[in-house]
């Protein structure tokens, strides 16, 4: 009786399990994701064999073992869950290694969970309804075997150990079997599912909801924990020789498109630099007006004198502002997985910080007002090259919004700051007013969403308003320091909003957008340069992306890329029709076409559009590119893991 009800609890435990996996499958509204009878499978073999091994403890520690293993597993659900809503991505363990992290995000967690997630934990109330009902009536029957004599001594005394022995045995092999059971259901879809389409996508993993499609939630996590073990305690991965000359062969080329020494080649040599990333700042609302108001009045008129980019693509993955900070001054893609930042801090890579300061005397600055451990900034930037840099710590608190420092005390502060540095100097700036999700206290709304007030999406609008009067008074602060004619202000966005929602930008923009507009919209963040003499002020539409900014600038600044190895373009070159911008997930647009990998990532799957018509077109003109990018992706992975400019570069 008792092991028959051990059976029926460990059955109840898989179904509910298994129903929060497919209610989180349901929430995720991934596209070209559906859940198959063999993805069923999947999950319900994964889910015993990660649970096999209660069925080997003895009664006393069975309900406890597994009781916490289902909290463990809701917990593990609930949390990729809220994860996904933010990132689109699941918690991976470089993520985890930044769990401090995931707690900063405060307010928008609270954001991002729903109420429906209770019903994530309704088997738990239903568990401790039993567990209660079972006390009583265990209760009740005690008082009538009372009445009767009490026979649990008798029993008790019966115990001996060749009794144990054998009910040690009869636990054995029900776990056994489960656990044979789990394997077949769980690993045999995979394997087939590895041996057929989804080759490719183990050898060259790039997103980890393609992953998930083929692994199912707990089968994507051992994926992960054991990717991480193999990376950082496996045997020291080696690049060969024939591979390491097909990359050196790559960056000869890439050189020849970066290297041009034309009129702009040293034209702004020795200026001071200022680069303002900019936080969630997208570029669809960029000379847009809400009831007659500019969203950004100070870039837009800012954009008269500059050079504006309105096809630059972030090419950020799921290290969100560290990937952009890090592509930019890199030139080399974020990784598929977790943060360069925080995975490789030790890492050998040409950095633009370093190159100004050792090639030209530059002094460096980062600015960023928020806690220097966030995003392992505190070890990755004195890596970078920066001679200094202002975390919360330095600033006056004299402005509190969102998540630290208003972006106005933070640019007038920064600014006090770099008027101390000696000059040439690089400064780079991350603001953060504008981060999700957007909640501006009222003193600080100034503009009319109409319609979109009080919804996320009216509140991002209100937070890159505030965002962009700060612009404004920075570039009049550089202006009055006497500044403004011997700098370069490099001004472009991180990353997207998160908020997804087409019709918000539809409504928005008064139009129907297709899925080309929104993936684009999605993915393009405004790049301006204002230059000293504000020459060459114009608008620039080849496509660009974060990887171009350090061989742009110091192009320049007369500063050769010849020795370094750089992945992105040099955007003063004349080759624009080469320019290949390639976004981490795998999409990508040479200017003439457009790539949107689909979920399963076969290249037939994806959709290919012919700009000029803005139509979806045969997929066989993407199929180059779209080779190339892989390639890039796969090339920048390869220097990244395995350290190899740490012996490739000569220039350390
Ligand atoms: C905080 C800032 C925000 O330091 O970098 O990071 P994000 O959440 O956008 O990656
Ligand atoms: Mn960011």
């Amino acid at each position: 009786m008792l092991r028959k009800s051990r059976y029926f609890a460990y059955l109840l435990f898989v179904m509910a399990i298994f129903i929060k996996l497919v209610l989180f499958h349901g929430q995720l509204k991934a596209r070209y994701i559906d859940m198959s009878l063999l993805d069923n499978l999947i999950a319900i073999g994964s889910i015993m064999l990660a649970s096999f091994w209660t069925l080997w403890l003895p009664a006393r520690v069975f309900k406890w073992g597994l009781g916490s293993l289902n909290v463990l597993l809701t917990a593990l659900i609930f949390a990729d869950l809220v994860y996904y809503r933010y990132f689109a991505d699941f918690i991976t363990v470089p993520v985890l290694m930044q769990a401090g992290q995931v707690g900063a995000l405060g307010e928008s967690i609270e954001e991002l969970i729903h109420p429906r997630d209770l019903w994530l934990i309704a088997d738990w109330a239903l568990w401790l309804a039993a567990a209660l009902f079972a006390q009583v009536w265990r209760r009740k029957l005690q008082t009538s075997s009372h009445t009767i004599g009490n026979l649990g001594p008798v029993y008790r005394a019966s115990t001996n150990y060749k009794g144990k022995g054998r009910r040690g045995l009869g636990r054995l092999f029900p776990g056994l079997a489960v656990f044979i059971l789990g394997f077949m259901l769980s690993v045999g879809p995979i394997q087939f599912y590895a041996r057929t389409w989804a080759t490719e996508l183990f050898e060259n993993n790039w997103w980890n909801v393609s992953l998930y499609n083929v692994t199912g939630l707990l089968g994507f996590h051992y994926y992960d924990a054991n990717r991480y073990v193999q990376e950082h305690f496996g045997a020291a991965m080696s690049v060969e020789s024939e591979e390491q000359e097909a990359i050196e062969s790559w960056f000869r080329e890439a050189k020849r498109r970066q290297v041009e020494p034309n009129e702009t080649f040293g034209a702004y040599a020795g200026s001071n630099v200022v680069v303002i990333q900019t936080e969630a700042f997208m570029n669809f609302m960029i000379g847009q007006e809400i009831a007659g108001q500019e969203i950004t009045p100070h870039f837009n008129e800012l954009m008269k004198e500059s050079l504006y980019f309105p096809n630059y693509y972030h090419q950020t993955g799921q290290g969100r502002t560290s990937d952009a900070d890090f592509s930019s001054n890199s030139s080399l893609h974020p990784l598929p997985t977790g943060s360069v930042a925080v995975r490789y801090p030790d890492h050998h890579f040409d950095m633009l910080p370093q190159i100004l300061k050792t090639q030209a005397g530059y002094a460096t600055s980062a600015f960023h007002a928020y806690e220097g451990s966030f995003w392992n900034r505190n070890q990755m930037y004195p890596k970078m090259g920066y001679d200094r840099f202002y975390s919360k710590k330095d600033y006056v608190m004299d402005e509190p919004l969102g998540w630290s420092l208003g972006d106005k005390s933070f640019f007038r502060q920064s600014l006090d700051f770099m008027t101390q540095t000696q000059e040439p100097f690089y400064s780079f700036m991350i603001t953060l007013s504008s981060h999700h999700p957007y909640s501006l206290p009222a003193e600080t709304r100034t503009l009319d969403t109409g319609e979109f007030e009080g919804t996320i999406f009216g509140n991002y609008l209100q937070s890159i308003h505030y965002m962009d009067e700060a612009l404004g008074q920075l570039v009049a602060g550089l202006k009055q320091e006497g500044l403004w004619d011997h700098t370069i202000l490099y001004v472009y966005g991180d990353h997207d909003n998160s908020v997804t929602v087409r019709e918000d930008y539809e409504r928005f923009l008064g139009r129907k957008l297709s899925e080309l507009d929104m993936h684009q919209i999605m993915n393009q963040v405004p790049l301006l340069i204002h230059l000293p003499d504000s020459k060459y002020a114009g608008v620039y539409p080849e496509p660009s992306g974060q990887l171009d900014m350090t061989p742009s600038l110091l192009h320049l600044l007369g500063i050769s890329a010849e020795p370094y190895y750089f992945m992105g373009n040099n955007l003063f070159s004349s080759a624009t029709d080469e320019r290949l911008v390639v976004l981490r997930t795998g999409a990508f647009t040479d200017g003439q076409v457009y790539y949107i990998p689909s979920a399963s990532h076969l290249f037939e799957d994806g959709q290919c559009y012919d700009l000029s018509s803005r139509e979806r077109t045969d997929i066989e003109p993407c199929r180059v590119p779209q080779e190339e990018a892989m390639n890039r992706l796969d090339i920048s992975d390869t220097l990244i893991t395995n350290n190899l400019l740490n012996s490739m570069d000569s220039n350390k």
